[in-house]
């Protein structure tokens, strides 16, 4: 009977003991997943264009090319800033109707209806001007 029970104890204080290591291990992985999501923290689909030679992400940070996201139905939106002129032109296949070129400010918004990676870039800066939409 005495050693029944201490043997009893032995099994429950190692139970304990595994317990608790994995409570450690899961609060370390919590932690460690915070770190993914860098970015500027807009909504997806929201392009800034300019304020000099570049194309920005409002949504990740990505810049040239700036790279967003978006549902199959949802619209992106760029939006113009600063003093130099700049379009968004789509190049390749598939394909969107092209913004004209304008400077300062002003949006320009594309609905895609269709799955795809839509490239893109600027008719005045060319490929040192790029955006990827990718629709899914
Ligand atoms: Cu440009």
């Amino acid at each position: 009977m005495r050693l029944r029970n201490s043997l009893f104890t032995i099994i429950a204080l190692a139970g304990l003991a595994a317990c608790g290591s994995n409570n450690y291990g899961t609060g370390g992985g919590g932690v460690g997943g915070g770190g993914g999501g860098g970015g500027g923290g807009g909504p997806v689909g929201s392009v800034t264009v300019g304020s000099g030679i570049q194309f920005v992400s409002g949504h990740n940070g990505t810049m040239n090319p700036a790279v967003d996201t978006i549902p199959v139905g949802s619209t992106a939106t760029w939006t113009w800033t600063g003093s130099l002129p700049h379009s968004v032109q789509s190049v390749g296949s598939p394909s969107f109707v092209s913004s004209g070129t304008r400077t300062g400010s002003g949006t320009y918004a594309v609905t895609f209806p269709v799955a795809g990676t839509y490239q893109y870039n600027c008719a005045v800066h060319g490929s040192l001007m790029t955006g990827t939409i990718v629709v899914q």
